[in-house]
């Protein structure tokens, strides 16, 4: 069987771009820690936030995303942790779909309603990071934001 020479190409071409990034996968998961979202098929959806210390320095927060502001249980559209914290996100929403970027954290999950997603991740250094939406998600979108205080 006779293969076009420019399909054996795209082939090669695109079966080495595969492996490059199967490898950046694994390099940014093996070196720098950076988990790659999942789907939490056995957790049921939620509808309200929950800031949970269940270690030290170790947080579950359970964000509801919704029109216009992240729901993560503490009152207000913010949480502080000490650095060093290790921090499991699980993040759903309670109306459109919305997502959820950590931009200094390479966190970028989507918020859907009915489904939860998981995330985790350290926060070393202290500082104010901020936690924006993504998507599109109606006219206040662009002022849909919480913030992460990590204090010494
Ligand atoms: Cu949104």
């Amino acid at each position: 069987m006779r293969i076009d020479p420019f399909e054996k190409f795209a082939m090669i071409v695109g079966g080495i771009l595969l492996g490059a990034f199967i490898l950046a996968i694994a390099y940014a998961n093996f070196v720098w820690g950076v988990k790659v979202p999942t789907c939490e098929v056995v957790t049921r959806p939620f509808s309200k936030g929950a800031f949970i210390e269940t270690a030290p320095k170790t947080y579950e927060v359970q964000v509801v995303a919704r029109m216009w502001y992240f729901d993560m249980g503490t009152g207000k559209n913010e949480i502080t942790i000490p650095a060093g914290s290790k921090v499991t996100f699980f993040v759903t929403s309670g109306d459109v779909v919305h997502g959820i970027k950590i931009p200094e954290k390479n966190i970028n999950i989507m918020a859907i309603p009915g489904v939860v997603g998981r995330v985790q991740t350290t926060f070393e250094r202290p500082g104010e990071y901020l936690m924006v939406c993504h998507e599109y998600c109606g006219i206040g979108h662009q002022g849909m934001y919480a913030k992460i205080n990590v204090i010494q």
